[in-house]
């Protein structure tokens, strides 16, 4: 751990950030509701809104997209990432280095970690080579926490979230980005795991406005310090008007009722 509150990841000690990995991690289908959503143009704009404190992104969107916004949005640098036609037990593989990422303007880098997975020795044993590169430019690293694996038969259990969150704070991570463990009751023991690691929810799949902003508002109100989120903000019509919403939420510690009466 060391002190991430003066980075451009983190905005009044809290955390917003807007993931668009989804090409490399579950290919074009992720687009098709808003066919626009596949130009990554539109998802940096989005960016640009004051609540995201940093888009993530893997190494070829960022080399391609990230010079035109450099001076608006800041970049976590998604270290590694797998595609969906690959079936196996779940891997992920590393795709740039931290140097390279540095070069291209990254403040923050991000890692999977798929605990519980046949391959965690090797993926520990990589985070750990990226966790150091980090440090030695004083980058904070998000740990996207994710048990998934043959030993596991149910992934979303409050306490393998729990105990998603304690290995990141175990190997270092200074944000933790875990799934949401169903209730604020089951958040605040996964905050609690964590320590000082700040614990952001994972968006998940696209749902309604307030099923959305009720779990975002049970993990700040568990002591969890934002969110990482794709979809729920990018497959929507209007980008903006969420994250208009989620800012309320996030920073100023509104009820998921104003939040929305806020955005219209
Ligand atoms: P979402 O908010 O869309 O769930 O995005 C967060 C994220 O972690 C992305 O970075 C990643 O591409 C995706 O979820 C992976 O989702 P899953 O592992 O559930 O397929």
């Amino acid at each position: 751990m060391i002190p991430i509150d003066d980075s451009p990841l983190v905005r009044d000690g809290k955390v917003l950030i807007l993931a668009y990995d989804h090409g490399l991690e579950h290919g074009p289908v992720d687009f098709e509701a808003v066919p626009e959503s596949a130009d990554p143009r539109r998802t940096f704009e989005a960016a640009t809104h004051p609540a995201v404190t940093s888009i993530a992104v893997q190494k070829g969107v960022a080399e391609a997209y990230y010079p035109s916004y450099e001076d608006d949005v800041a970049l976590l640098a998604k270290l590694n990432g797998t595609s969906n036609l690959w079936m196996g037990e779940h891997d992920s593989a590393v795709n740039w280095g931290v140097d390279h990422a540095v070069d291209l303007g990254a403040s923050s880098v991000g890692f999977t970690l798929y605990g519980g997975s046949n391959h965690e020795v090797e993926m520990a044993e990589e985070f750990r080579e990226a966790h150091e590169a980090a440090r030695a430019h004083d980058l904070p690293v998000v740990m996207w926490s994710y048990p998934r694996g043959q030993g596991l038969k149910n992934d979303s259990k409050p306490d393998v979230i729990a105990y998603a969150a304690r290995l990141a704070l175990e190997l270092g991570a200074d944000v933790a980005k875990v799934k949401h463990p169903g209730s604020r009751e089951a958040m605040e023991d996964v905050v609690r795991m964590a320590g000082p690691t700040k614990v952001v929810m994972s968006g998940g799949s696209k749902t309604t406005d307030r099923d959305f902003l009720e779990s975002v508002k049970q993990t700040i109100d568990a002591g969890g310090k934002g969110l990482a989120v794709g979809r729920n903000v990018w497959q929507r019509e209007d980008p903006t008007r969420i994250l208009d919403a989620l800012e309320q939420v996030i920073f100023e510690e509104a009820s998921v009722d104003e939040a929305l009466a806020a955005a219209d």
